[in-house]
């Protein structure tokens, strides 16, 4: 990119995901600070998920959701600030897959394909997960996932993973 040019827009996918303290504030509180990423606009955000957890079993559900963004941050200045936001909702690293109060994990950067050790575009185990797959499908149900195909057909593959949609009640007035 020539310097004081700005990039063209993409659009990028951010799964949103929380399993400790009250995740449904935190996956709607997370959402609006996606909203206020610099030089960005948030253009959709998904319906939220209750999904039992992937990998390290034995632990709470958690909340999922996805967002996109169009956004004119290159994939690692993103993903910088994707870790700022983790880390303002008190996100603390210790084993892999255990559970946390916020993961923003970047997902898809236009047709972006990398893999750098700190980032690897499409990620990698999005394909096979249900609860990324079904917020993004509800989103952006045309979308392809670079290499690995429609999201519609990956998330059929997936039907043997729990998710329900949250469903939200209101006090009548
Ligand atoms: N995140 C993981 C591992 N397993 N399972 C569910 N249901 N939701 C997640 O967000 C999730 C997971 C690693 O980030
Ligand atoms: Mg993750
Ligand atoms: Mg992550």
């Amino acid at each position: 990119m020539r310097e004081g040019v700005p990039a063209a827009p993409a659009v990028a996918y951010v799964a949103l995901g929380a399993n400790l303290g009250d995740p449904v504030a935190t996956v709607r509180a997370a959402a609006l600070a996606l909203a206020g990423l610099p030089d960005s606009r948030l253009t959709a955000v998904s319906s939220l998920y209750r999904t039992a957890p992937v990998g390290l079993l034995g632990q709470p559900d958690f909340i999922n959701a996805v967002a996109a963004l169009e956004t004119a941050l290159p994939p690692s200045v993103l993903l910088n600030e994707l870790f700022a936001i983790e880390a303002r909702f008190g996100r603390q690293r210790s084993i892999r897959n255990a559970p946390r109060t916020l993961d923003l994990d970047l997902l898809l950067h236009g047709a972006t394909r990398c893999d750098d050790g700190r980032l690897t575009l499409p990620h990698p185990r999005m394909h096979e997960r249900a609860f990324v797959l079904a917020p993004l499908a509800e989103i952006a149900p045309q979308l392809e996932i670079p290499g690995r195909g429609p999201v519609a057909g990956l998330l059929g593959a997936c039907a043997d993973q729990r998710i329900e949609r949250v469903t939200v009640h209101t006090a009548a007035a």
